[in-house]
C-alpha cells in the first residue's frame, strides 16, 4: 500500500484529557528523546517528524461534563485535529506512527486512516476494550471509549457528530483483553466482535492467535491494517509505566510477535503506541516502558530477530 521510499511520519500527541492521570501526554516525548527517530531510520525508514503537535486548550471550567463524559469539547477537538494530521500523511502514501497521549486519541487516528483506507481493518491490542458507550461507562474517561465512537454505537453526541461510524463490527479485533466492564461484554457480544482475551493467548499460544485474529478482520490479508497498541496490553512486569495497568498480561515477546507478525503481512498502514505514561513506576521501570514502547514500534515496523531485511539489501548493493 506504500510507495517507495517507504516513509513513516511521527505524530507526537502529548495529550492526556482522555483520562485523569497527569503524565501520559509526556510519552510521546519520552519515546522521541530515547531515539526512536533514529532507530526507525536505521530500519530503512524515510522518517519524518515534525515535532510534538500542540493543542489548543479548553480550561475546564468552559467544558464541564456531557452527561458523564470528562473533558468531552477538549477530546473531540484534539481527536478531530489528529484525525486530518494522520489522515494527510496517510493521502500521501506516508504511514503515520502516533505516539500517544491517551488512547482516547485513536478516535481521531483510525478516523484518519479511514479517510485514506475505507476497505482498512483495525487491530487494537489492549488490557482493555475501550468499547464503553455514553450510556455504559461507569468512569466517564473517554480512553475507555474510542471504539464505540468508531463504531457509532450509543447516544449519539452533537460534540461528537465528526466521528464517522466508519469502522464496521467485522473489521475490528482485539488481542489481550482481561479488563472487560460487563456492559462492554454486552456490546462485544451484541455486535459479533471477535475478541482474543489472555484466555485464548493462553490457550492456543500467540501465533494461532494472531492468525485466527488476522483470518477475521483480513482473510486474504489484502486489507490495509491499523495497528493500535495500548502498552498496557502487556503485563505490568513488562510496561510498568502506564495508567491502568492489569496484572496477567502480554509477555515481552507475545507483545512483539504480534507486531512482528502484521509487519509481515505487508499490510501496515497506520500503527498508534498509545498509554505510556512516564510519570508512573520508578525510574528505571520508566526506562524499561519507554524502551518497550520503542521496541514494539521497531517490530511493526520491520525489525527482525536476525536483522533487518533492509540491512541485508544494503549489504549486498
Ligand atoms: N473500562 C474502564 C473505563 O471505561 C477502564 C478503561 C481503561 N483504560 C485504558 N484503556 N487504559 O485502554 O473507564
Ligand atoms: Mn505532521
Ligand atoms: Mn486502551
Ligand atoms: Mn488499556
Amino acid at each position: 500500500f506504500l510507495p517507495e521510499p517507504k516513509t513513516l511520519a511521527i505524530v507526537g500527541c502529548p495529550f492526556s484529557g482522555g483520562q485523569a492521570k497527569l503524565g501520559v501526554d509526556r510519552g510521546p516525548i519520552h519515546l522521541v528523546q530515547a531515539g526512536l527517530p533514529e532507530q526507525l531510520s536505521e530500519l530503512g525508514w524515510k522518517v519524518l517528524f515534525d515535532g510534538h503537535h500542540q493543542f489548543e486548550e479548553i480550561d475546564a471550567a468552559s467544558d464541564p461534563p456531557i452527561g458523564k463524559l470528562k473533558n468531552p469539547r477538549l477530546v473531540s477537538r484534539v481527536c478531530e485535529a489528529i484525525a486530518k494530521v494522520v489522515g494527510e500523511h496517510a493521502k500521501k502514501g506516508q504511514l503515520p506512527l502516533t505516539l500517544g497521549g491517551d488512547h482516547s486519541l485513536a478516535m481521531g487516528t483510525i478516523s484518519g486512516t479511514f479517510e485514506q483506507y475505507p476497505d482498512a481493518c483495525v487491530v487494537w491490542v489492549d488490557a482493555h476494550g475501550d468499547i464503553n458507550t455514553a450510556e455504559t461507562t461507569d468512569s466517564g474517561n473517554i480512553h475507555g471509549m474510542p471504539v464505540s465512537f468508531l463504531l457509532g454505537l450509543g447516544s449519539k453526541i452533537p460534540e461528537f457528530s465528526w466521528v464517522k461510524p466508519l469502522l464496521k463490527p467485522e473489521r475490528l479485533v482485539y488481542i489481550g483483553l482481561r479488563d472487560v466492564d460487563a456492559g462492554e461484554k454486552k456490546i462485544l457480544k451484541e455486535n459479533g466482535i471477535r475478541a482474543f482475551s489472555m484466555h485464548e493467548v493462553d490457550k492456543y499460544g500467540i501465533g494461532r492467535v494472531v492468525e485466527m485474529a488476522l483470518d477475521h478482520v483480513n482473510p486474504k490479508r489484502d486489507r490495509p491494517i491499523h495497528l493500535s497498541f495500548d502498552v498496557d496490553a502487556l503485563d505490568p512486569s513488562v510496561a510498568p509505566s502506564t495508567g491502568t495497568p492489569v496484572r496477567g498480561g502480554l509477555t515481552f515477546r507475545e507483545g512483539h510477535y504480534i507486531c512482528e507478525a502484521i509487519y509481515e503481512t505487508g499490510c501496515l498502514v497506520a500503527l498508534d503506541i498509545m498509554e505510556v505514561n512516564p510519570s508512573l513506576a520508578d525510574e528505571a521501570e520508566v526506562k524499561q516502558t519507554v524502551a518497550v514502547g520503542c521496541s514494539l514500534a521497531r517490530s511493526a515496523l520491520g525489525e527482525t530477530l536476525l536483522g533487518s531485511p533492509f540491512a541485508q539489501t544494503r549489504a549486498s548493493t
